[in-house]
């Protein structure tokens, strides 16, 4: 396991106050499979241009750098070029920015041939212009070996043959489509409708999905898995479902959206999320007993507008009602439901009905 320090701009963790950015930070470290053994944040009213933290925090971060032993300093935020080359010279240890951090998890978790290109073209996308010469990136995209050159000109040899991956990858995505296209040609032919759960991460979408599925007499038994794990799950799953009335619909459940995810990740994941996006019915899985859920339902909103999603129902599902005082579990504009003892969701499920 390598053992990360993690460092960037806030001031939560020197105040030892409850700091929800950095909270899920640690999340998404933890999601890596990565060993936190440091917290060192630099209270700046901004980033510093060459170097994100001051001078004297840099010295000081290398210092802890070499006492930890640590194998990679990952920033709670993204970070320039010019800062991630400045970085790595200074600390001579990988330099991971918070995009980089998700797209790592996101290829640790990518198990269908798309999402794994998605993946890879994210990353590739993303990494063109931040490599540095030092070979790191090249060695992790697998591909360095055949290359030969030393600096500068290694460094074009890297771009090229990225370049060169991108559009392989690009038309392979286009062909994938196509293929997707066919089969939900194929299923409108069939006449059903389609939901999909969409939602903040660990907002409980798989749970949901789970609960739903073993209630309503899906066609597949098997469980998706669900778990505390911040991106669980990648790759969409779509299931039919029977509802009340006993017509039948195909729900999906789907990746997690972030707060400030970057706009070409999103992009790579259109294809797959155009299912989201085509569905007939969203439903807005919210963890409700998150202190912070109205700023994340904000997230959501705006990512689903970034997606451009068309005018269709939205129906707010508020999730782990167990985890709530019984006072506050109210049926204002959503539904509250608990995927865990499975209240409220045969009240979801004729709303569905009636929505479709
Ligand atoms: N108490 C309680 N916990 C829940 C409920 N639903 C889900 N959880 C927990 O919340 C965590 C996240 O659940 P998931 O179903 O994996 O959430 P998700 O939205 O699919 O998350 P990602 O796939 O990572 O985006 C897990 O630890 C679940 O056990 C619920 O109704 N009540
Ligand atoms: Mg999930």
């Amino acid at each position: 396991m390598d053992r990360v320090i993690l460092t960037g701009i806030g001031s939560g963790a020197e105040k030892q106050e409850y700091d929800p950015d950095l909270e899920e930070m640690k999340g998404l470290i933890e999601a890596a499979g990565l060993d936190l053994v440091m917290v060192m944040l630099q209270p700046r009213y901004r980033p510093d241009r060459a170097t994100c933290i001051g001078k004297g925090k840099l010295t000081e971060l290398k210092h802890l750098v070499d006492e930890l032993e640590a194998d990679q300093v990952i920033f709670n935020l993204d970070l320039s070029p010019l800062q991630i080359r400045n970085l790595e010279q200074a600390l001579e240890i990988p330099v991971v920015d918070r995009t980089m951090l998700i797209l790592e998890i996101f290829k640790q978790r990518a198990h269908s041939h798309e999402g794994k290109l998605q993946v890879e073209l994210a990353s590739l996308q993303y990494q063109l212009p931040r490599l540095t010469g030092r070979g790191r990136a090249m060695s992790r995209l697998g591909g360095g070996s055949k290359l030969r050159g030393a600096g500068e000109q290694q460094l074009e040899l890297d771009r090229r043959y990225i370049r060169k991956r991108i559009q392989d990858i690009k038309s392979q995505l286009a062909k994938v489509e196509k293929t997707r296209q066919l089969h939900s040609q194929r299923r409108q032919r069939q006449g059903l409708k389609t939901a999909s759960l969409v939602g903040y991460t660990n907002a409980g979408k798989s749970s949901l999905f789970n609960t739903i599925c073993s209630m309503a007499h899906s066609s597949g038994q098997a469980q998706v898995a669900a778990d505390q794990r911040l991106f669980q799950t990648l790759d969409t799953t779509t299931r039919k479902v029977r509802l009340p009335s006993g017509r039948e619909v195909l729900l999906s459940d789907t990746v997690g959206f972030i707060n400030q995810l970057p706009h070409h990740l999103v992009a790579a994941f259109r294809s797959t999320l155009k299912e989201t996006v085509e569905a007939d019915l969203l439903l807005h899985v919210v963890d409700r007993a998150d202190p912070l859920y109205l700023d994340k339902m904000t997230v959501v909103e705006e990512v689903l507008e970034d997606l451009k999603v068309g005018p269709k129902p939205i129906l707010v599902v508020f999730n782990k009602s167990d985890l709530l005082d019984p006072d506050m579990v109210l049926d204002g504009d959503g539904i509250n439901v608990s995927a865990h003892t499975g209240f409220g969701v045969e009240k979801l499920l004729e709303t569905i009905d009636k929505l479709l």
